[in-house]
């Protein structure tokens, strides 16, 4: 059996004995609450439209640990955004690759599109910061625009429905003093067109209104940046008014767009 395997399995079997347990404190167990704040932090990534295209419209989004005062093992709910999809890579082999070899075991609860995570670590993880816990592969709707924010968010629950755990499970210290600041996707827009300006050229002219007229009898393909810049009135689509407002604007009958 593959050495790597082995180990997970082991983690697992660790994991099932003693986790229940120590999740599940009674009075009789020796549970000492320990100063120390706990930091998590869950990435913001700014993405251009022309990125999200390249890459299938994909992010992925990293939970990282900024503070641990000595965990080995927790428990926590993370949201994303309903209008996306979204996978969990926190297998050994991924969290290699991902920089993140210190997890021995973790285990992704799924209920109703959200997820609680918990892990066992060794005692290696102990007070290692900075460390991506988990990776959020989101999928973002290929509807998104510039502008659109699709939020990764930290939820305060477990996989039992209680409070997020925190704890050193070898000290059995329980860590109360927790942090987090949520995070997401951000649309940005590569390109930086004025209203109006669908060619990019800086003026404003007949050659717009052609483009707009050629996009709202779909003779054009109007790339996201486009389509925004030849919505003037911001409805959502170019049509008819919208040209009416860019020919007011060339004739000088508005001065603005
Ligand atoms: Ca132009
Ligand atoms: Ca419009």
């Amino acid at each position: 059996m593959h050495i790597k395997k082995f180990s997970a399995m082991l983690a697992s079997l660790m994991l099932l004995s003693c986790f229940p347990a120590t999740m599940n404190a009674s009075a009789n167990d020796a549970v000492i609450d320990t100063e120390g704040a706990v930091a998590i932090a869950i990435e913001q990534k700014s993405v251009t439209l022309e990125e999200l295209r390249n890459q299938n419209y994909q992010v992925p989004v990293f939970v990282k640990m900024m503070e641990n005062p000595g965990i080995n093992a927790m428990e926590f709910g993370v949201d994303v955004d309903e209008r996306c999809s979204y996978q969990i890579i926190n297998d050994n082999d991924e969290a290699y690759e991902l920089g993140n070899a210190f997890l021995n075991i973790s285990m992704v609860y799924s209920s109703r599109g959200n997820f609680t995570w918990s892990v066992w670590g060794s005692s290696s993880i102990q007070k290692k910061t900075g460390i991506n816990l988990l990776m959020v592969l989101v999928t973002v709707p290929e509807t998104a625009s510039a502008g659109d924010l699709f939020t990764v968010t930290y939820q305060p629950n477990n996989a039992q429905g209680g409070k997020h755990i925190y704890r050193n499970s070898a000290t059995r210290a329980n860590f109360t003093d927790i942090s987090w600041t949520d995070g997401g996707v951000q649309i940005v827009d590569s390109e930086t067109l004025r209203q109006g300006d669908l060619n990019g050229d800086d003026q404003i002219n007949i050659m717009d209104v052609i483009l707009i007229n050629k996009a709202i009898y779909g003779k054009a393909d109007l790339t996201p940046a486009q389509m925004k810049a030849a919505d003037i009135n911001g409805d959502g689509k170019p049509d008819a008014n919208d040209t009416l407002m860019v020919m007011k604007y060339i004739i000088k009958l508005i001065d603005t767009l």
